[in-house]
């Protein structure tokens, strides 16, 4: 497929100021007239064809000025509209195009999701809706008139406030909304459909009287309780953290169940997948609370940080979503356990973001070309993008990155930005030059950090020197947190390189005297993971045991845990000592931190562990290697976790609450059961299966569900059936229940998962349930996904295969499993290669895959 460059950037010839759209909503024909007033953009080309993007429409009529447009004037092809002489003044353009919402699966454009009427326009779905300017530095005023069947369509819901509703002949009805804020098109939404809603009204710090509403599936409202207040509980940190109020009347969320995301920023009108709207504690886990609170968050930030200030171009995506992202990882920690919270952020970087950055699909945060923009919305511009502004944050101080966040704002309300325009703002209120900093943006690859400590005894002096490398670049600008820790606790020695305990490494290398150091000290180094960079340990077991007992910052305590893990799980050896730790922790930690205390337990996953290893991954070697490591601790700490376990037993009768407290114990004690259970599978599976059945809330059931689907035998499948047969009715329970089956890392999983697509509520043709099913298994199954004899690598294939017609972005993510193929084990890495080859051939492949497909075998 062929490039996009950002090198080549250039303004847009027009600009179109004002939008009126009229939708006539019908199932198989729906009529959109748009009026578009456009002008000659003063930096465009002035000599430039009108060139309007379009996708699967078709045209009913074109008018310029009132006048229709004679046919030899444009030319109509498979990707827009050209009108090759347009006026070089203000004009009108009215365009009719008509449309077919239910055929479309590509859920991109006016779709059907079941039978609401919903609209998903970013990046590229607007021109699915009428021809228009297509692109993010086009900003209009947009004014939409909907118009539908009552009994089909009684809720109508549009951008901005509502101005107009009113009753027509034939049982129809409309209702006008204006948007005052110019946008983007990938901004608009509109919705139709029978819905409840739940609501509450939130008043600004300006004194705006703000309606707020959750609409849902008619009899859902109560699932939409916890959503409603994590707007409310958005809308007021907003404010608090960085000074930015809502400017809208209204601000409506509807949840759809057909969605190939989480959700859209659509101004004044989220759209979510409801996997992110509806929760009660008898369907949705803890975790689930958590990612509800964390991306209605996320899209409602949008507001300023996407909306009020846009990107100018696709390659800048970043600068709304890695600033969005951090600004909703700082949300959630300021809601729950700021420790727990940054371990939670690290491990999923890791988990995702690592993997993509070592493989044929990375790219820096700011791409210089792609061929489809929809597969950058990726780990590396959305975590990794976060992470530069949490460095920035570090770099500048919380005084100067608010300062420059507020002049970046005011600089930039209502235009279509770029990170250059991100850092100046930075910059001038700060008087630092970050034009090195902004190498994070161009370079991509996981840097490397490597120390060494020279101490002397005598002189009570320490030298730290710090090394950093990426691909034999230049140096980074590198914000690096530590400190020095004895087996006594922190050292108290004086290093005037360090500023609030972070040394800034700007050079490839540079090293640090420590004065004052009364014994031998272990270096903790990037606490809080200051930067998103590889650690080379040059520390003992020895050493990380005196950071887990003793470091005072939690981060790295945790990851003490996790490089002793990691150590025994790639060279094996003896856990006593690490248990030993553990215990003592757990002794220490489990009454007065939970949810820290079950992160200590839980093992860095097989996933990581395939991170540290350059080439010949043999994922069955870690699974082994891990699962042994999760035995002998689940042995050697059995009496511990024993007590937990009885002691965090919620009394009878407790009311579930979401709350990070609550949800701490419960992963605590679901930690330890889990942990027992590899200790000793046989009385394990009696303890899982009699937790599962005193089980109040999803968060317990699915938990001790999950333990006991690793220990085959009857009990484990009469358990899934009966799950499987109480949630019938409930897809989204039903997804936790495929991805769980789809996990199992057993040689039997592939034909599992061939019986469960036969399932009444599986569908290819929605997006969650073919993440639940497949994805799991391709991201969640490494052993099976990766199997020798590849059918894991066929199984994946083929829905790829059989979804790409239908749905190309939902394919293209699902194959993104195969980023890692080249690492694998010689047997395994070729069955990958041939079932890419597979795909590679197929005829009339969508650009989505087809882009994922070439890069993954480059
Ligand atoms: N901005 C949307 C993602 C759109 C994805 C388009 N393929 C959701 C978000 O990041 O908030
Ligand atoms: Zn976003």
């Amino acid at each position: 497929p062929p490039l996009i460059h950002l090198a080549e950037y250039r303004p847009s010839d027009f600009l179109i100021d004002r939008v009126d759209l009229d939708v006539r909503l019908h199932p198989s024909r729906t009529r959109v007239t748009a009026m578009l007033a456009l002008r000659p953009n003063p930096a465009g080309d002035p000599t430039a064809p009108l060139r309007l993007d379009g996708d699967e429409l078709a045209l009913v009529a074109l008018a310029l000025d009132g006048q229709p447009l004679p046919e030899d004037a444009y030319a109509v092809s498979p990707s827009g509209l050209v009108l090759s002489a347009p006026p070089r003044r203000p004009f009108t353009l009215a365009i009719v195009t008509e449309l077919d919402p239910g055929a479309n699966t590509k859920l991109m454009g006016l779709y059907r999701s079941g039978a609401v009427y919903c609209t998903q326009c970013e990046a590229d779905g607007f021109r699915r809706i009428t021809y228009f300017l297509d692109r993010p530095d086009v900003l209009s005023v947009y004014t939409t008139r909907i118009e539908a069947d009552r009994d089909e369509a009684p809720v109508l819901l549009g951008n901005g406030n509502p101005v107009e509703a009113g009753a027509l002949d034939g049982n129809r009805h409309y209702a006008v909304w204006h948007d005052p804020h110019p946008k983007p098109a990938y901004l608009f939404a509109l919705v139709g459909g029978r819905l409840g809603h739940v609501a509450t009204r939130f008043t600004t710090m300006e004194g705006r009287d703000v309606a707020v509403a959750v609409h849902v599936e008619p009899g859902k409202e109560a699932r939409a309780a916890y959503a409603l207040d994590a707007v409310v509980r958005s809308m007021r940190w907003d404010e608090e953290a960085f000074g930015r109020p809502y400017d809208l009347d209204v601000f409506n969320v509807v949840a759809v169940s057909d969605f190939n995301m989480g959700a859209m920023e659509n101004k004044g009108l989220n759209i979510f997948n409801d996997k992110y709207v509806l929760a009660s504690p008898e369907t949705a886990t803890d975790a689930d609370y958590a990612a509800i609170e964390a991306i209605i968050a996320h899209e409602y930030f949008h507001n300023w940080s996407g909306n009020r200030v846009t990107c100018r171009d696709w390659f800048q995506l970043c600068l709304k979503e890695g600033l969005t992202v951090f600004r909703d990882q700082e949300f959630s920690s300021d809601m729950r356990s700021r420790a727990v919270h940054r371990i939670a952020e690290v491990r999923q970087l890791r988990a995702r973001q690592f993997p993509e950055d070592a493989g044929p699909l990375r790219h820096p945060v700011r791409p210089t070309a792609y061929a489809e923009i929809n597969n950058f919305y990726t780990a590396t511009v959305y975590e990794k993008g976060a992470e530069i502004v949490r460095m920035l944050k570090t770099l500048l101080g919380p005084d100067a990155f608010r300062a420059g966040m507020d002049r970046y704002f005011a600089e930039n309300d209502g235009r279509a930005a770029t990170v250059e325009d991100f850092l100046d703002a930075f910059a001038s209120v700060s008087g630092r030059d970050l034009a090195a900093f902004a190498q994070w943006y161009a370079r991509p690859g996981t840097p490397r950090l490597a120390f060494r400590t020279a101490y002397d005894p005598a002189a009570r002096t320490c030298d730290l020197t710090l090394s950093q490398s990426l691909d034999g670049g230049p140096p980074l600008v590198m914000p690096v947190a530590l400190g020095l820790v004895g087996p006594g606790g922190a050292l108290d020695a004086d290093c005037p390189d360090l500023a609030d305990g972070v040394y800034v490494l700007t050079d490839r290398e540079a090293t640090l005297r420590f004065r004052g150091v009364t014994e031998r000290p272990v270096p903790s180094l990037l606490r809080g993971f200051s930067a998103p960079v590889r650690l080379d340990g040059a520390l003992t077991e020895a050493d990380h045991l005196v950071l887990l007992a003793r470091d005072t910052d939690p981060f790295n305590r945790w990851q003490a845990g996790q490089s002793l893990a990691l150590r025994l799980i790639r060279a094996g050896g003896p856990a006593e000592a690490f248990a030993e730790a553990l215990g003592l922790l757990l002794d220490a930690e489990a009454p007065r931190d939970p949810a820290f205390a079950a992160l200590m337990l839980s093992l860095p996953g097989e996933g990581e562990v395939a991170n540290e290893i350059e080439a010949e991954v043999d994922p069955d070697a870690i699974h082994g290697a891990r699962k042994a490591l999760r035995a002998a601790l689940g042995r050697a700490l059995r009496d511990r976790l024993e007590d937990i376990e009885a002691r965090l037993a919620e009394p009878v009768g407790t009311p579930y609450s979401p709350d990070a407290a609550a949800a701490g114990r419960r992963a605590l004690r679901n930690a330890a059961l889990d942990l027992l259970a590899a200790g000793d599978p046989q009385a394990g599976a009696a303890r899982a299966a009699a937790r599962l059945e005193a089980a109040t809330n999803m968060t317990d059931r699915l938990a001790a569900l999950g333990t006991l689907a690793l220990i085959p035998g009857d009990a484990r499948e009469a358990a899934l059936a009966a799950f499987g047969a109480r949630y019938a009715d409930e897809p989204l329970v039903l997804d936790k229940w495929f991805a769980l089956q789809a996990t199992i890392p057993e040689p039997g999983t592939p034909e599992r998962i061939e019986g469960l697509k036969r399932h009444p509520a599986y569908a290819l043709t929605n997006p969650n349930r073919v993440r639940a099913l497949v994805g799991s298994f391709a991201f969640g199954n490494p052993t099976q996904f990766t199997r020798e004899d590849g059918t894991g690598f066929a199984l994946v294939a083929d829905t790829v295969a059989a979804l790409d017609g239908a749905n190309p972005q939902a394919a293209a993510r699902l194959l993104t499993a195969f980023g890692s193929w080249r690492k694998l084990k010689k047997s395994r890495a070729v069955k990958a290669e041939e079932m890419l080859n597979r795909i590679k051939a197929i005829p009339g492949l969508s650009r989505d895959v087809a882009d994922i497909v070439t890069r993954t075998l480059a």
